[in-house]
């Protein structure tokens, strides 16, 4: 690509992993592309723990398939963050040292199996809404990647509201579950497009650098304007007493977030924060002989 890093910006063009950038433009991408890789690993834990008593092969199956493509996405995600100079290990090692962060939304337990449910509409439904501009964003393999782990993404969403359809079709335990997994989901979902706009650090310069496409708050508003007719249609009610629609705006109007409780999950007080790093920690060092045999391969065909 030619010209300047303004020039390539101002023409709405990708950066590219060789192109001179602002120290600033790649410090933001490198936060947000690892902090995404990071989510989408530590986001295989809620999940994973149910494919071992999901109820029938059928839906073993699908959870399996779902839980290795998060495992992708992280992989591609660590490749796109190599690009700008750092180092796979060393984001890992930032991951479960707490210096980096990931997604608020991982540290809730799936305490029944309608919260694979749940968390494919809802949390994959969120994920989308957010994700969907990004593959416009301005850095070329963060967007380009972007366009495969969208496609994914929205299978996951779906797979998830058909299986809460046929549990709305089965018995009213069965009900119940939704019910309350949707209660328990719908709050944190909205927390994952961040902070509100006035308390957003990062997202007035994401806006210029085009990095980010939407601001959280309209990407927020976005989600609850397509999830309130997957609700009607599902037949569960959001558990938000203010929600209605508004003729005016020809938007849903929805209640305030706790933004207490987000602040106490991203700072590592959630319901799971301790268990979800040190499950990943546990992880790693378990797969150290994997790296080690790895490197002593490469080292012998480097030799060969
Ligand atoms: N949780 O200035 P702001 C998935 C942080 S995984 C934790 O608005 P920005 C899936 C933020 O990092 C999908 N932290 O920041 C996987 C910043 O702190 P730092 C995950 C949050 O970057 C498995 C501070 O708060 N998606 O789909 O402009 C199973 C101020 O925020 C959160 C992505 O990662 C949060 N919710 O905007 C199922 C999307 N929100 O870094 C599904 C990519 C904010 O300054 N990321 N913070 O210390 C983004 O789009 C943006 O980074 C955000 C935040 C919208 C999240």
């Amino acid at each position: 690509m030619t010209g300047s890093f303004e020039e390539i910006i101002a023409r709405d063009q990708r950066i590219e992993p060789r192109d001179e950038m602002p120290d600033g433009y790649r410090a933001t991408m490198i936060r947000q592309i690892s902090q995404h890789a990071h989510s989408e690993i530590i986001g295989m834990q809620p999940e994973g723990t149910w494919i071992t008593r999901a109820p029938s092969l059928r839906r073993k199956a699908i959870l399996l398939a779902k839980v290795q493509d998060e495992a992708g996405h992280g992989l591609y995600l660590y490749s796109a963050a190599e690009t700008l100079g750092v180092d796979r290990e060393d984001l890992t090692e930032r991951l479960i040292s707490g210096k980096q962060k990931y997604s608020s939304i991982f540290n809730y337990p799936a305490l029944t199996f309608a919260d694979v449910g749940v968390i494919g509409w809802l949390v994959d439904g969120a994920a989308i809404c957010n994700q969907v501009p990004l593959c416009r964003s301005s850095y070329g393999p963060y967007a380009r990647a972007m366009i495969r782990i969208c496609k994914e993404e929205s299978f996951h969403q779906r797979q998830g509201y058909e299986l809460l359809m046929t549990m709305m079709r089965g018995t009213d335990g069965q009900r119940r579950m939704v019910r309350d997994a949707t209660d328990r989901w719908w709050w944190p979902s909205l927390m994952m497009f961040g902070p509100p706009d006035a308390e957003s650090p990062n997202t007035a310069q994401s806006l210029a650098w085009r990095v980010k496409r939407h601001t959280n708050d309209e990407l927020r508003q976005r989600f609850v304007d397509l999830a309130v007719p997957q609700a009607e249609a599902l037949g569960v009610t959001l558990p938000d007493p203010v929600l209605r629609w508004n003729e005016e705006r020809g938007r849903y109007d929805f209640g305030e977030v706790d933004w207490t409780e987000f602040k106490q999950v991203i700072a590592g007080n959630g319901p799971c924060n301790a268990q979800r790093i040190a499950q990943r920690r546990a992880a790693h060092e378990d797969g150290a002989w994997v790296r080690e045999a790895a490197e002593a391969y490469a080292a012998k065909e480097a030799v060969a």
